[in-house]
């Protein structure tokens, strides 16, 4: 008889409503699964929003009160949902309640804070993973395969990946938490940089130095109405002041010489959520591109000369493509909601293992503190080592 794994989610909006549905789904199409999962206990401040929630997204109980569902002795599994400001503060409550933690991207505000993150869990001795979605897409994960197997050679010349996103571009759009840096810690830095950042160290290696510029297109913006979905001005029409960045575009040097080069910006009209790479190497080249997720292309320049050109990978093939044999058959293609699916199935595996999977919140410390050298590039206008 397997193990139950009873999970406490903390938010639920966007990512609480992803997260949801791959707890839901994990041991439906993941049948191999060491645990169970129960959907026991969801948080949320707002008692009419949370317990619509419950309904809607199939959790036993709705609670306000994050520390209830931490310091309750029957649940096994805190999954933080929450915006970035009280990552911290959970995660470290969570690890001293010994339990296992799921924790949404970016890992915190600050390098510190993700530092106490990375204490606290390894003190605990508590499974952890930060969700970085995106490394679980089969395209990215086959992409991994191929590196790791010599692929693209022996030697990785360049790591290049846009994030680009539009829901920012209407300087209408009210100042919601993303946009203040004491909840947020930054702007489109942390909130989606830091997924290609994290596909660059996955992908490639770590970063040794770095040199990047920031900028904030929109200074002020409406005050959004508390509580209100999808985001609506005040009425009394107050504006209020922008204190993160909406782009930011950089270079820099991974420890085994490869060049990056990366730009994110939720200012990119027509770019509804835009995540696409490429990757040179000795003996070849990768190129990926979200809005066509199941699709990885391959320059294999091992080929003869004038047969070389990109292969169009369909990433669906049962046996030997990771995760798709647990969904449909060949050219039946997966979503964005079963990234989290196979991000939660390794999560399950681990947490019954009692043995962390990548990434892990160190992987998330390692990711701030690429965020702070770029950010510490763009004050500085000089290069920056990534301690
Ligand atoms: C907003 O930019 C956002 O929801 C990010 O926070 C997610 O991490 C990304 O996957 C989609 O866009």
């Amino acid at each position: 008889m397997s193990k139950t794994l009873r999970i406490g989610m903390i938010g639920y909006r966007f990512m609480g409503k992803a997260h949801s549905n791959a707890w839901r789904q994990v041991n439906r199409f993941f049948p191999d699964l060491p645990a169970k999962v129960e959907l026991d206990t969801i948080c949320g401040r707002n008692a009419t929003a949370v317990e619509s929630a419950r309904e809607t997204l199939g959790w036993g109980r709705a609670v306000t009160d994050w520390r209830e569902v931490v310091n309750d002795p029957s649940i096994d599994v805190i999954d933080i949902n929450t915006p970035n400001d009280t990552h911290c503060e959970i995660a470290v409550a969570a690890a001293r309640a010994g339990k296992a933690i799921l924790c949404e991207k970016p890992l915190a505000r600050t390098v510190g804070e993700a530092k106490q993150m990375v204490d606290a869990v390894r003190k605990a001795k508590v499974v952890n993973m930060i969700c970085h979605n995106y490394r679980r897409i089969p395209a990215v994960a086959l992409a991994k395969q191929m590196i790791e197997n010599g692929e693209l050679g022996d030697r990785i010349y360049h790591f290049r990946a846009r994030y680009a996103q539009e829901w920012l571009a209407n300087p209408d759009f009210p100042l919601v938490w993303r946009l203040q840096k004491n909840i947020a810690g930054s702007g489109t830095h942390g909130d989606i940089d830091a997924h290609i950042i994290d596909l660059g160290r996955y992908l490639v290696g770590e970063l040794k130095e770095v040199c990047g510029m920031m900028e904030t297109f929109t200074k002020t913006r409406p005050l959004a109405e508390p509580g209100v979905m999808p985001p609506q001005p005040t009425a009394d029409g107050r504006t209020g002041k922008v204190t993160v960045d909406d782009a930011v575009s950089w270079i820099g040097r991974f420890k085994n010489g490869a060049l990056a080069n990366l730009e994110a910006t939720r200012f990119a009209w027509g770019r509804k959520n835009n995540i696409t790479f490429e990757i040179n190497g000795s003996a070849g080249s990768l190129f990926f591109d979200f809005e066509d997720m199941n699709r990885l292309k391959f320059f294999n320049a091992k080929e003869e000369q004038h047969r070389r050109g990109f292969t169009d990978i369909l990433v669906t093939d049962r046996m030997k493509h990771p995760y798709v044999g647990n969904w449909w058959p060949p050219g039946h293609i997966l979503g964005y909601e079963h990234t989290f699916v196979h991000t939660i199935a390794d999560f399950v595996r681990a947490v019954a293992a009692g043995r962390s999977t990548h990434p892990t919140f160190a992987d998330g410390l390692r990711n701030e503190q690429v965020l702070a050298a770029v950010e510490a590039s763009a004050d500085s206008r000089a290069w920056v080592r990534v301690k």
